[in-house]
């Protein structure tokens, strides 16, 4: 199941379709206004079997979106989970990325979704590290963009919706062209918000902080993760309103995220970052979360879901 094999399946409203087969109309509402809200997940290979991280979190998730904008899902939220682990034992991957999604399909165009069938579908993939392997021990370049993250009373950040990503793409393509990894968007007012893809951590003399929720973000599950494993460990974490400029002056800087993991940067509009690579803090809670999904250390918080094939 990868894009290349174009195999396996995938879970359409409560069906198993080829992946070739899994097409939808051009006149659904999703196509026209982006009316979709959707998760991303990782399932990890570990000696006991292949688990899903924090399934319930991303399955509430979803829901608190669809929620939001109005979008009755017509599941249980126990149904998805179990279609979830479903796709990935009928795929029969051991190590995947998963990405269930709901959207406004086909039935009559026009702003009103309300006429439009709530559709689901659960696909999964075998997706590498986020940034590149390299990244996760040498950390990314990223830049500040000249995008912001969206206004508060505009788009709601904390739904994790389809059209939120027309904002990330402006940031991730201005990255891209002016040679960056990756972007840190500002918020409305010019605090660090977050990256296209990835919640942003920053450590300054020992202490690590990471924008508030009133910052414009995503309630990561991967920085709620961070979180709880640096507290763990004995840090005080403050999530808070980051000027721009501390970034620059950190310590050590990284990324989270389901896709990106726990990435460190290493510079920032190409100023170095602390050492210019990885800092220790970095990689304690890097190692800590690896160790957990990959089944070295117990998994305490209880964030792992196995699958049964
Ligand atoms: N902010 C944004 C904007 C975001 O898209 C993600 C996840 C995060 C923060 C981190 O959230 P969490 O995964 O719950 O820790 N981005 C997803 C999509 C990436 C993509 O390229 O597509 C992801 O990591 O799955």
């Amino acid at each position: 199941m990868s894009w290349d094999e174009k195999g396996g399946k995938i879970w359409m409203d409560g069906e198993f379709v080829d992946w070739n087969d899994a097409n939808i109309h051009v006149l659904s509402h999703v196509v026209h206004y982006g009316s979709s809200v959707f998760e991303g997940l990782r399932c990890y290979k570990n000696p006991n079997g292949s688990a899903i991280f924090r399934l319930n979190e991303h399955v509430e998730r979803l829901f608190e979106s669809a929620k939001i904008y109005k979008m009755p899902i017509p599941f249980t939220k126990t149904d998805i989970s179990n279609a979830i682990k479903e796709v990935v034992a009928v795929n029969k991957l051991k190590s995947c990325y998963i990405r269930p999604l709901a959207y406004r399909g086909y039935k009559e165009l026009g702003v009103s979704p309300l006429n439009c069938p709530v559709n689901t579908t659960i696909a999964v993939w075998e997706w590498g590290t986020y940034l590149g392997d390299e990244a996760m021990e040498n950390g990314v370049d990223i830049g500040v963009s000249s995008w912001r993250r969206l206004a508060p009373d505009t788009m709601p950040s904390l739904a994790k919706a389809g059209a939120n990503y027309m904002n990330a793409q402006l940031a991730k393509l201005e990255a891209i062209e002016n040679g960056f990894d990756e972007a840190i968007m500002l918020d409305y007012h010019g605090f660090v918000g977050e990256g296209s893809g990835e919640n942003i951590f920053l450590v300054k003399d020992d202490v690590i902080y990471t924008p508030s929720l009133s910052s414009s973000i995503l309630k990561g599950i991967t920085r709620d993760s961070v979180i709880k494993i640096a507290e763990d460990l004995g840090y005080e974490v403050s999530q808070e309103k980051i000027p721009r400029e501390m970034l620059y002056l950190a310590d050590e800087v990284f990324f989270s995220g389901s896709a990106a993991e726990v990435t460190p940067i290493r510079s920032i509009d190409r100023i170095e970052i602390g050492t210019a690579k990885r800092g220790p803090i970095t990689e304690k809670i890097q190692s800590e979360f690896f160790s957990i999904v990959d089944g070295k250390t117990e998994d305490k918080f209880d964030w792992l879901s196995y699958i049964e094939y």
